[in-house]
């Protein structure tokens, strides 16, 4: 549970979130798949499709922005930011920061990474504010590229983020290139409710009303 700095502003806190805990997010997570808006691989404007799957809370993502109705799904609205998860954003910015400031996160994207899912190297830039993400990892281990904020490239920082870890990006570190270059199958605990695949949950402030 110590806190490590990756880089400046970019906080790992490793086994943060308890069992009991990562059981309560599965299960909301499940729900949130079913829908009003299912889960989904997100189609790229060139075509593309994300390896991985993404529901989301609060605001609905799709690039490159945020909406509250899903038009590229099922034009529903996405299902309410909880306020239980704002308060556990709260508590990971005190994990990570010592104090939480007046962190508001307003969406959560949730994605599901299964088989050979994994995530190139991005700016999370489509939010209109600077306030930290806030990553939640839980189910199979990844490998996870931390990068700097001009270039896909190196300098970048490989570590592995497990079940339970927590990672807040925010300061000068708000729009460092990241990415998912690889998950380690049949690393999870089938306790956690996932018996295969990585969930990743990111919680943001869009900025947005
Ligand atoms: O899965 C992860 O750990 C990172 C997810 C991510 O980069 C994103 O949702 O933008």
């Amino acid at each position: 549970m110590t806190p490590l700095e990756i880089a400046p502003g970019a906080v790992h806190v490793p086994g943060w979130l308890d069992m009991a805990e990562q059981r309560e997010l599965v299960a909301a997570c499940r729900e949130w798949a079913r829908g009003p808006v299912p889960i989904r691989h997100t189609v790229l404007p060139r075509g593309g499709v994300m390896s991985v799957q993404t529901v989301c809370v609060g605001w609905h993502w799709q690039p490159y922005r945020y909406t509250r109705t899903a038009g590229d799904v099922n034009g529903e609205r996405v299902a309410d930011f909880p306020g239980w998860m704002g308060d556990l954003g709260r508590r990971a910015l005190t994990a990570a920061y010592g104090e939480p400031g007046d962190y508001t996160p307003d969406t959560a994207l949730i994605n599901f990474y299964d088989g050979d899912a994994r995530m190139g190297m991005h700016q999370d830039k489509d939010e209109k504010s600077d306030a930290p993400v806030v990553s939640l990892s839980i189910g199979d281990s990844c490998l996870f590229r931390f990068g700097n904020t001009e270039t896909r490239s190196r300098p970048y920082t490989d570590l592995r983020l497990d079940s339970g870890d927590l990672f807040v990006f925010g300061g000068p570190s708000r729009f460092a290139f990241h990415g998912v270059p690889k998950v380690y199958p049949g690393t999870g605990n089938p306790e956690t409710g996932l018996s295969s695949g990585r969930l990743n949950i990111t919680m943001r402030v869009t900025g947005l009303t």
